[in-house]
């Protein structure tokens, strides 16, 4: 990515980390935490991997994201904002009843959405069905994936993990987004997951640990992964939860579902525009 390309693009991304706070803070309730840990990579994969516009959005061959840590939605509304397929008002609609900003991603709503996401784990079992069906079509994209760290302590993950090597599906790409903390505790004291690549490994998927703030390590994961021949990737992307605005950094009382309330608004706002 040259200069000039990286600072745009960090001004994109500081554009989508206010406006999803913008939407929490004003709809009184969301996940602030992981939309700030996934901002960056989520970010890079829509402008760089997804490209998606009005016209392209229901193309077969398009390339896919699911955001199976479907709590993180205002990252997405954002981004749609700014890739024209929302509009910005749309963000003082999120949660409101029958909106098309869920509080969790959902396709009846927001039919540029992949998927019905937010029971963790489906969303990537959803991606494995349609990594296979593209392989089955014949087409010739990607399928990306989000998970969380406290996501893959759902039993499901590891059914599909099985299941995406056997099919040998290295179309698909799942990038978890490692910031150690879940719901209410960190991981580690909920179900250690470690060690995590070793685990993985030993499932047949192509593993790959980044920062996953570094947007020159993002690029090159991803990279490898279009080169990748038999297995699955899985991206190990090691994160800070609450990126960016130093008192929700690392706590779990900003996973959410929160208020996010004037004063801290007003300095989360502040912190992010000098970020
Ligand atoms: C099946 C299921 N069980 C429990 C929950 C409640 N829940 C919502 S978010 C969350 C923690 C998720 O942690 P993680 O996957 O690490 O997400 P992140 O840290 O990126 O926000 C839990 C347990 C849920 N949404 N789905
Ligand atoms: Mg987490």
């Amino acid at each position: 990515m040259s200069k000039l390309l990286k600072k745009k693009f960090i001004k994109i991304v500081k554009k989508v980390k206010i406006n999803s706070i913008k939407s929490i803070y004003h709809a009184k309730s969301g996940h602030p935490g992981g939309v700030l840990s996934a901002a960056d990579i989520v970010t890079y994969l829509f402008y760089n991997e997804l490209k998606l516009n009005k016209k392209n959005i229901n193309s077969l061959n398009r390339n896919r994201f699911i955001l199976s840590k479907g709590h993180a939605a205002p990252l997405l509304y954002s981004l749609g904002v700014e890739l024209g397929l929302l509009k910005k008002n749309d963000l003082f609609k999120l949660r409101k009843i029958n909106s098309k900003l869920q509080g969790h991603t959902s396709r009846n709503h927001t039919p540029w959405v992949e998927a019905n996401t937010g029971s963790l784990g489906q969303g990537f079992s959803f991606g494995i069905g349609q990594a296979l069906a593209c392989k089955i079509n014949k087409t010739n994209n990607k399928v990306y994936v989000m998970i969380g760290d406290g996501e893959i302590q759902e039993g499901m993950i590891w059914e599909g993990a099985m299941f995406a090597s056997n099919y040998l599906l290295n179309n698909l790409c799942v990038i978890l987004d490692n910031n150690k903390i879940q719901n209410d505790n960190f991981v580690k004291n909920i179900i250690k997951i470690n060690p995590l690549e070793k685990k993985w490994k030993s499932f047949n998927w192509n593993v790959i640990t980044i920062d996953g703030h570094n947007f020159k390590q993002i690029k090159n994961a991803i990279n490898k992964f279009k080169k990748e021949k038999n297995n699955p990737t899985l991206i190990v992307a090691n994160t800070i939860k609450g990126k960016g605005v130093n008192f929700m950094e690392n706590n779990p009382l900003w996973h959410g579902s929160i208020n996010i309330g004037q004063k801290n608004y007003e300095r989360a706002i502040k912190e992010l525009s000098n970020e």
